[in-house]
């Protein structure tokens, strides 16, 4: 008789707590498609080093703006952040790791007036979202420019996208070009649109009517 070959088992327990640890870890509705999807409103704009400039303007602490070079921004701190990411759309694609700029070192750089309390981030062709400063000014919220280790591709938002992983990804802003500093709140392109001031996902606030007072801008 010749051999059969054991046919692969894969170990249930080792592979169950792998899927359910990540399961816990998916928002409610959401759900993990095949591959990574890519979505924007849109085209894809073409990066150029030399007139490309990312702008801080608004509520600064000096009054002034500031512009930064692409050479000036990308010597700016690093770091890296581990994160899933939720669209509204209920896809989460994750394990996702982005190295970049950290929201913090901006703010060092170009120091906000105290009475800053959301920012508007804005990209190429007028898409823009709104933050709470909180939602800013936290570890995990940063501009990236690599993803897995690989510079982004011009879909994922090359040269530098924002990523705030707590909170649904349209506020992951693609293709950023400046940050507008805010004393008072406004709403960014999908929150105008019918989608929630804040979007946490955890919460499923996913659409704008169902704000409680003081969620957003009246
Ligand atoms: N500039 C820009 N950024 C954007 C968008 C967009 O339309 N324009 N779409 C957002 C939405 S709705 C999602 S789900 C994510 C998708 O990011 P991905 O293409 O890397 O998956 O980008 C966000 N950032
Ligand atoms: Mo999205």
């Amino acid at each position: 008789m010749p051999e059969i070959p054991e046919p692969e088992i894969r170990d249930p327990e080792i592979r169950e707590p792998e899927i359910r640890e990540v399961e816990t870890r998916l928002p409610p509705g959401q759900y993990i498609p095949r591959g990574r999807p890519i979505l924007h409103y849109g085209r894809v704009p073409a990066f150029r080093p030399q007139t490309w400039r990312f702008q801080v303007f608004g509520a600064t602490a000096s009054g002034d703006d500031h512009k930064f070079t692409w050479e000036e921004f990308s010597r700016l701190p690093r770091t890296t952040v581990m994160a899933d990411f939720h669209c509204v759309t209920k896809f989460s694609i994750m394990g996702n790791e982005w190295g970049g700029i950290p929201a913090a070192a901006l703010l060092e750089r170009v120091p906000p007036d105290p009475g800053v309390r959301h920012v508007m981030i804005w990209a190429e062709y007028g898409y823009s979202a709104n933050l709470r400063f909180g939602d800013f000014d936290r570890p995990s919220t940063l501009f990236a420019t690599e993803l897995d280790e690989k510079p982004l591709t011009p879909e994922r938002g090359h040269p530098v996208r924002l990523v705030v992983p707590h909170l649904y990804a349209w506020k992951s802003v693609k293709w950023v070009r400046a940050v507008e500093y805010l004393l008072e709140d406004r709403r960014g392109f999908w929150e105008e649109r019918g989608y929630h001031n804040i979007g946490d996902p955890w919460q499923e606030q996913r659409y704008s009517y169902q704000e409680d007072p003081g969620d957003g801008p009246p």
